[in-house]
């Protein structure tokens, strides 16, 4: 069996999204995501001019071999570009191979941990009493747990928040420019420890809740944080501080009880490896496009398990239901799995584009008994979306200097 076509689209049904297509001589195909939020083309200039014309004619079901060759053999090693290239090869292949084998990801993996994969939700608002209201919706629709995000006061816009627009499609999908906002650390801490406060005393004991920092703060900051948020029970606080210094998540870790995830941005074992043997973290929120696909998903949650940190993969709207497929069949049989981020099916024309029969009920998704991803791409339908190119923001303090958005 030969590859004999890859093809690679990028569409923007209300977001962009890059898709790799590998064809075989036997006409069996396989999907992989590709989607690097903010440089999609470059990923597809990557996979067209130096991937593809290497691929032709190779055997499709030598995955772990092609992963090496893309990853050793390319000399340049790693990088957000790279890796999600590979990682929409190394998913297409997957899907092939369960085609072939007639089997469910899940099943090729080692079978089912468990029976449905707990999901989280987003709620985000204007205010505290907003945002509680949002939670309360979305645990009266099932949801165990819930992703808190408020509005600084005194701040235009706040990550995480929707303004004055509809979804995250809206807030997200039509950037021609990089927009720049503002962030200060001291209105973030005047609102937060309230925002928890007021969701425990009127959401309960019981619902799990959870947070984004999205990197704003330092270690020292974010352990004083930590220590402020205790008393709330947070399953997680995501993304307290960069972590390109991996001791940064140590000091945090000597100050304070409060779990601790990071991880969507990795695109490797190397970025957490000492995060996760030093055991300072708790979740590991690698995704499977910006990570090197399953196989490099498959090593991190093994190798994850021996320090007991659990996986909980990124699940923004950015990644396209090919990734969200990937990752409920890993999180369906990772043993060390957590938690998994969910922000929802898509628009209309994202579930037309890609088609799948993930349930999800109760908080929880049920993964796809089809054979491979058991996730299909219509090209047809994504032809009147083409690529249009999107920024996400430039995050700056109120005295102009550039922050970590
Ligand atoms: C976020 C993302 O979902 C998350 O936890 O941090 O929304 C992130 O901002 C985007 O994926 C950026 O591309
Ligand atoms: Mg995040």
């Amino acid at each position: 069996m030969k590859i004999r076509d890859i093809k690679v689209f990028a569409c923007c049904p209300g977001r962009n999204f890059v898709t790799v297509k590998v064809i075989t001589d036997t006409g069996v195909y396989g999907l992989g995501d590709a989607t690097v939020n903010g440089r999609e083309m470059a990923v597809v200039a990557y996979l067209e001019e130096h991937v593809v014309p290497c691929l032709i004619g190779r055997d499709p079901q030598a995955i772990e071999d092609i992963w090496q060759y893309l990853y050793k053999g390319a000399y340049w090693r790693r990088g957000p570009i790279t890796m999600a290239a590979i990682a929409g090869i190394d998913m297409a292949l997957w899907d092939i191979k369960g085609k072939l084998a007639d089997m469910p990801l899940y099943q090729m993996l080692g079978g089912k941990s468990r029976t449905g994969v707990t999901l989280y939700a987003h709620a985000n608002g204007e205010t505290i009493g907003d945002t509680i209201n949002k939670a309360q919706s979305q645990i009266n629709q099932g949801f165990k747990a819930v992703r808190l995000q408020c509005a600084v006061p005194g701040l235009e816009v706040t990550y995480g928040v929707l303004g004055d627009k509809k979804d995250y499609y809206e807030l997200q999908g039509n950037r021609p420019l990089p927009p720049e906002e503002q962030w200060s650390t001291a209105k973030y801490f005047n609102m937060i420890e309230e925002l928890f406060c007021e969701a425990r005393k009127q959401l309960g004991p019981e619902v799990k809740l959870l947070h984004d920092v999205h990197s704003r703060l330092t270690p020292i900051e974010s352990a004083r944080l930590g220590k402020l948020l205790e008393p709330y029970n947070l399953f997680f606080l995501e993304d307290v501080c960069i972590a390109e210094n991996q001791d940064n998540l140590q000091l945090v870790r000597q100050h304070t009880t409060i779990p601790l995830a990071i991880g969507e941005t990795y695109n490797s074992i190397w970025d957490c490896k000492e995060l996760i043997q030093n055991q300072s973290i708790d979740f590991i929120r690698t995704a499977a496009t910006h990570a090197g696909g399953i196989t490099a998903m498959r090593r991190i949650a093994d190798f994850a398990s021996l320090f007991n940190v659990q996986t909980a993969p990124h699940g923004a709207p950015d990644l396209s239901p090919i990734c969200f497929a990937a990752h409920i069949h890993l999180n369906t049989w990772t043993h060390n799995f957590g938690i998994q981020e969910y922000v929802g099916p898509g628009n209309e024309q994202v579930q037309k584009i890609f088609s799948h029969d993930i349930e999800v009920k109760d908080g929880l998704a049920f993964v796809s008994e089809a054979p491979g991803l058991g996730v299909d791409f219509d090209e047809l339908a994504a032809e009147p979306y083409p690529y249009k190119r999107s920024y996400l923001p430039v995050s700056r303090l109120e005295d102009g200097t550039v922050w970590n958005w």
